[in-house]
């Protein structure tokens, strides 16, 4: 197919985080979250930003709604927060928290778009770094459960499309470190390696209780996923050795081997316990087995990729630097390789071995450096460029039969880059931080016409 159509049932979404948009942080009965308190430091973000007020969509959600509508979106993929549900981080439920993600979902489904709720998006409540340092305990992830337990059976009769922790290795491998201060929060400095695989096996447990409590009490059925933000390796080249060496590289890369098999496979791949030796976490009986929950779906946030080539080493494959000068877009590590998307599909497919797991990009786009016209416009046509080129290579993998559902555009808006506070933009729509005025840019236009027409334009 040369046209670029994709199916009528593919879901066409956007996706934001709660800490990233929604300001309002100390409105309703909230508490602290770990990255209220780590931006307020100084040194941590850029600029000192932080959160407190980001795109104010916590009194605002309605216009925002109001523009995902126009930009013809069926789907909505937020986070929700832990800290204004239960602001200690276990105890009494908050219904005024709850109260504002009935009301978000409620007006998202009068413009008949599909929530689709993130339970953690790396906000967690301080009250429990405090308490014993979140991730660090394995206390953290039975908490989790009981706050996903208040969210589902409160919220579950309009909200059926539930992802459990988003991109579990970024708020555990770079929150906390041996050699040097985090640049994620709660940014802590341990002892070992091992510690570090701590926290992410934590997180891990988190999932799959959390998964059990969704399947407890959800009133209706319902489908979970798991977004991760696995290393995508690329054959450099489409020959039949380089596919077998990007395969081969798939599970020795530490997101891979260390999140996505645990949670799809029930295994840590062989090949990352390996590379550890004593720095793999702690394993307690039955861990596993909580780990590896049945999922509907996988959601996988991709970016960017890595190229490999065949190598007759011990590994069947070579990393391949990116050479200076390689186009990245307004990020570090943000090189541009568009076929990641079509290799991250079929890696879960034909790696991970699981051709029957349905397959969502959950997020992709890209920061760029955004200017307001003259006229009031934000022509943002690299990002256009960057999207286009992407989205082509996830319908070939439609194309080719690989069980691709959706795709989430990061993000809806700018917002609130983590580290970088509101240095980078990664929104469809540019938000002028002095005004809380929002301009729909070119992508947004580009975008709009992409869904209507139901292929990449
Ligand atoms: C994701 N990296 O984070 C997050 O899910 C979003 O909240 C975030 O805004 C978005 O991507 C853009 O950064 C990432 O260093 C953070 O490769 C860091 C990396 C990748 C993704």
């Amino acid at each position: 197919m040369s046209s670029y159509q994709f199916p009528e049932t593919f879901e066409w979404g956007a996706a934001t985080a709660a800490y990233q948009i929604e300001g309002a942080v100390k409105e309703d009965g909230r508490k602290p979250s770990v990255w209220d308190t780590f931006s307020a430091k100084r040194g941590r973000t850029l600029n000192r930003d932080t959160g407190a007020i980001a795109c104010d969509h916590y009194h605002r959600y309605e216009q925002d709604i109001q523009l995902m509508a126009a930009l013809g979106i069926k789907h909505y993929r937020f986070s929700i927060s832990w800290c204004r549900i239960i602001p200690d981080g276990r105890g009494a439920v908050n219904e005024a928290g709850i109260d504002f993600y009935s009301r978000l979902v409620d007006c998202l489904r009068s413009y008949d778009i599909t929530p689709h709720a993130t339970l953690f998006h790396w906000d967690s409540p301080q009250a429990l770094e405090d308490r014993y340092g979140s991730w660090q305990s394995r206390e953290m992830a039975q908490d989790f459960a009981d706050y996903v337990t208040a969210v589902v059976s409160r919220l579950g009769d309009r909200i059926t499309n539930w992802m459990t922790l988003n991109e579990i290795s970024c708020f555990t491998h770079m929150s906390y470190d041996v050699n040097q201060t985090p640049k994620h929060a709660p940014g802590t400095r341990v002892k070992s390696k091992k510690q570090v695989w701590q926290t992410s096996h934590h997180a891990l447990l988190a999932h799959g209780l959390g998964c059990q409590a969704i399947r407890a009490v959800s009133p209706v059925p319902c489908l979970i996923s798991l977004v991760d933000n696995p290393g995508i390796t690329v054959p450099l080249t489409e020959s039949a050795d380089d596919i077998e060496a990007a395969k081969n590289a798939f599970p020795y890369h530490c997101g891979n081997g260390g999140i996505i098999y645990p949670a799809i496979t029930g295994e840590y791949s062989s090949q990352l316990l390996d590379q550890l030796g004593n720095d793999a976490p702690d394993i307690q009986v039955g861990d596993l087995d909580t780990i590896h929950q049945p999922i509907d779906s996988l959601g996988l946030n991709i970016y960017t990729g890595a190229y490999i080539r065949a190598a007759n080493n011990s590994q069947g494959c070579e990393w391949i630097d990116f050479p200076k000068g390689y186009p990245a877009m307004h990020m570090p590590w943000l090189q541009i390789v568009p076929e990641s998307l079509y290799w991250g599909i079929r890696h879960v497919s034909e790696t991970l071995d699981r051709p029957d797991l349905p397959v969502y990009i959950t997020e992709n786009g890209c920061a760029a450096q955004d200017e307001v016209t003259r006229s009031g416009e934000v022509i943002d046509s690299d990002r256009i460029l960057y999207l286009r080129q992407y989205l082509k290579t996830v319908h070939r993998a439609v194309d080719e039969g690989y069980p691709v559902r959706g795709y989430f555009v990061w993000s809806l808006m700018d917002n609130f880059e983590w580290s970088w506070g509101f240095d980078r933009r990664f929104g469809i729509i540019y938000i002028d931080y002095r005004t809380q005025k929002r301009i729909p840019k070119a992508s947004y236009h580009w975008y709009a016409e992409c869904i209507r027409q139901n292929r990449v334009v």
